[in-house]
């Protein structure tokens, strides 16, 4: 799959022999659909305008093949004129420095430091309390799933602080709408009651008005419903 610019950027461009434009793609993301890292990183790419192509990892994610690339196995996996990186936050501040514009960290050391901070709150407290949810869709047992989503709603009380005051989107964002997609979708398909703190869901309205956003979420969404209805034996893979 090859995904054009939104914004008309990309890495190169030229003309072809009938004046046509050509793009010569550098960049390869190995991802799967419903990954919610892989829908971080693709929105990294979707907000930088970039072009890229995207593949799933040969053989699946723990394949030698992969790892012959990919050395942990792990997706996403970014592949940039034969240069292999993974980690969505390792992939995150590599295609902030190489493709520098639009700018998605500001000039001041503090601000930075800041984002990154809301960026590594996604992926090692938030992030984690919600994979506790994803076993329990096939296996529903009650005093699980509330504790899990109890875990959750600690974590979303935890992010209103990071999240109180409006800024505009950044590195450190990229993580959350997808989170927030399955925090939503898991809570209804696990039958949770959950109530979003005022300053998370204000965030997240703002997030879901930002275009790279919504076009991200429009495309993933049928890959969660996909997921879950898989998981439920609705679909049998
Ligand atoms: N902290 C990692 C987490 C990535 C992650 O958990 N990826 C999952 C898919 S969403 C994965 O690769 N699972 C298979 C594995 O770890 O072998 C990142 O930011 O990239």
């Amino acid at each position: 799959m090859i995904r054009l610019p939104q914004n008309g950027v990309c890495q190169t461009k030229g003309l072809g022999r009938c004046g046509a434009p050509f793009y010569i793609i550098m960049l390869t993301l190995y991802a799967v659909d419903h990954s919610l890292y892989c829908s971080k990183t693709r929105l990294l790419l979707r907000a930088k305008g970039l072009v890229w192509q995207e593949l799933v990892p040969p053989g699946g994610a723990g394949s030698a093949q992969y790892r012959a690339l990919f050395p942990f196995g792990n997706l996403p996996g970014l592949l940039h004129d034969g240069f292999a990186l993974s980690d969505s936050e390792a992939i995150a501040e590599y295609l902030e420095e190489t493709f520098p514009t639009p700018a998605m960290l500001p000039q001041g050391l503090q601000a930075r430091a800041k984002i990154r901070e809301r960026s590594r709150f996604h992926d090692t407290r938030l992030e984690p309390a919600l994979r506790g949810l994803f076993p329990l869709v096939a296996n529903p047992d009650a005093a699980a799933v509330a504790q899990a989503m109890a875990a959750v709603a600690m974590r979303l009380d935890q992010l209103a602080v990071l999240v109180a005051a409006p800024h505009p989107f950044d590195l450190g964002d990229c993580g959350y709408p997808a989170t927030f997609l399955w925090i939503e979708l898991l809570a209804a398909v696990l039958d949770q009651n959950l109530s979003w703190p005022p300053a998370v869901a204000i965030y997240r309205s703002r997030l879901l008005a930002h275009p790279p956003v919504a076009a991200e979420m429009a495309a993933y969404l049928p890959h969660c419903h996909h997921w879950i209805a898989q998981k439920r034996g609705a679909i049998h893979a």
